[in-house]
């Protein structure tokens, strides 16, 4: 069965931040400011990604931090990115972003941190 042409359902949850192919999309938690920067740009399927998340004020944090890749509403199995501290305040890491066999492409990348509030960018991920 091809799923090629399907649309989208209206309940579908929407991107917050489709900034994130074109730059850095920034979310103010727990008093500091969390950026989360995907390149290359923009995200696609199957592709060797690099992850950037920088944080202001970045104090008390751990030298790694994780990332969860997932889709709203969708079990797809575990996809973590362990980010290393690279600068005082940035921690990167690479990963993949699998291609949906339902044909949904809205993902969510959650910085796992209690410390931060656990902040979560939503995007979409092109073919
Ligand atoms: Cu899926």
């Amino acid at each position: 069965m091809s799923l090629l042409g399907a649309t989208t359902a209206s309940s579908e949850p929407i991107a917050d931040s489709n900034a994130l192919h074109s730059g850095p999309c920034t979310k103010k938690l727990a008093g500091r400011n969390v950026t989360l920067e995907i390149n290359p740009k923009p995200v696609r399927h199957m592709n060797d990604l690099s992850f950037r998340v920088t944080v202001d004020p970045s104090t008390a944090l751990p030298s790694a931090l994780l990332l969860d890749l997932s889709m709203p509403g969708m079990p797809m199995g575990k996809n973590q990115v362990k980010l290393a501290k690279k600068s005082p305040e940035t921690w990167e890491g690479r990963g993949v972003i699998v291609r949906c066999m339902s044909g949904r492409r809205l993902w969510k990348a959650t910085v796992l941190s209690s410390d931060l509030g656990n902040p979560a960018f939503t995007f979409d991920v092109r073919d």
